[in-house]
């Protein structure tokens, strides 16, 4: 049988490199799950490097090339590409082009998969411009689109799972969930007035000082840390090299957790349980908007410093309505985290914006979930229909 004739057994495969970090996996892996769960799709994850994959799927470590993972199908995304039937959809994402051999083997088939390249996320203007042009291949006769997720409706959306703001809102409303969540961790119980911060961030060279302020403040800090590049800069504040998951340092009114790498369902927990949530990349982004608590955006840092564009259009869309000094110090401090300002300086008047910058940022999530998800955007997109 050739591939033409092959009739795909799946509607989507889904192609991720993994250039650094958990990002590109992060949201493949989403993605992939959202079609599966929500769309009653069938979806084959193919990506290349499984290491950085296991910490997301621990499943991923014991498997050969191959498993199924909560709905979806992975595959190890290796040379020689096997000979696979493509699927009725594929998503390309952030450019990394499919193998040659299976690209052939789309222009084989009858009829043509839709091809779609999921770009990176970006509150730029011209992303709105982007988002669903197409690109002719020069010989095959196949035609790529691009998808770019977004913040307007103009975009691609966000990756938001059915039910998860409902989920959300019933941990928040069930105090003895949380306290067991967190106990669960090995968290002790805290004090009322205590403010739990979540952290996850690229390493950032002024935190010993912001942590300086936060354990000479009246009020407690708890600082919730999951294992990761930021941990040995939170480290040299408490004075040591290492710390292992579940380890709880305190100076001060400062306390900080080390966790373990959380599972997905888990670091949403952590950030619906914390008033105040430092986030990095793209994905944990994304959640820390869905969790609609205050957030800090440690953007991923580009060559020419393009991220300092990026990150000035998400603050222009997400503060527009916010009250100027509240807006002011949120982009102050913000700037500061991404290396432009003094951090400890800039702490005084965000502290002060958090109340105005909780309500906003509530506004501000439930907006953006009267938007269409980028899951049925793209079920949309490749025309398939929805099961
Ligand atoms: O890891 P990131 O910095 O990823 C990236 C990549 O560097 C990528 O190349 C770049 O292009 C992109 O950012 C913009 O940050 P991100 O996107 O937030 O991915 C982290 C993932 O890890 C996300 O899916 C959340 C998850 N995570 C857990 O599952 N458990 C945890 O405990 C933590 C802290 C994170």
């Amino acid at each position: 049988m050739s591939l033409s004739d092959a009739s795909s057994a799946f509607d989507w495969d889904i192609f991720c490199r993994v250039v650094d970090n958990f990002g590109d996996i992060g949201v493949c892996w989403r993605l992939a799950r959202c079609l599966a769960r929500d769309h009653g799709c069938a979806v084959r994850l193919w990506v290349d490097d499984w290491g950085s994959f296991a910490r997301l799927c621990p499943a991923v470590a014991e498997a050969g090339d191959m498993l199924r993972a909560q709905g979806v199908e992975v595959r190890r995304w290796c040379e020689p590409f096997p000979d696979v039937a493509p699927a009725r959809a594929v998503v390309e994402a952030f450019a990394c082009e499919p193998p040659p051999g299976y690209v052939e083997a789309m222009a084989a088939c009858t009829p043509r998969p839709q091809w779609i390249n999921l770009e990176y996320l970006s509150a730029e203007d011209w992303v709105e411009g982007c988002h669903g042009l197409s690109s002719p291949h020069p010989r095959l006769g196949l035609t790529k689109r691009f998808c770019f997720p977004g913040f307007t409706p103009r975009t691609g959306g966000l990756l938001r799972e059915k039910g998860l703001i409902a989920e959300r809102e019933r941990f928040r409303a069930d105090v003895a969930m949380r306290r067991d969540w967190l106990a669960g961790l090995g968290i002790p119980a805290v004090s009322d007035d205590t403010r739990l911060v979540s952290l996850f961030a690229y390493e950032q060279p002024q935190l010993p000082e912001l942590l300086r302020v936060w354990a000479a403040a009246p009020l407690p800090t708890l600082l919730l840390v999951p294992e990761g590049r930021v941990l040995g800069d939170v480290l040299r504040f408490f004075g040591r090299d290492e710390a292992k998951a579940g380890e709880i340092l305190a100076a001060g009114g400062l306390t900080a957790a080390v966790l373990p790498f959380l599972d997905a369902a888990d670091y949403d927990r952590l950030l619906w349980a914390c008033a105040l949530n430092f986030v990095r990349g793209e994905d944990s982004f994304v959640r820390a908007q869905w969790a609609a608590q205050p957030f800090v955006w440690h953007i991923y840092e580009q060559d020419e410093a393009v991220h300092h564009d990026k990150l000035e259009a998400f603050l222009a869309r997400y503060l527009a309505g916010l009250d100027a000094p509240a807006a002011d110090a949120t982009r102050a401090f913000w700037k500061a985290w991404n290396g432009e300002g003094s951090l400890a300086a800039a702490w005084p008047a965000f502290a002060a914006a958090l109340p105005r910058l909780a309500s906003h940022t509530r506004r501000w999530s439930d907006g953006l979930a009267e938007s269409q998800d980028l899951a049925s955007a793209l079920v949309q997109f490749s025309e398939l229909s929805v099961k």
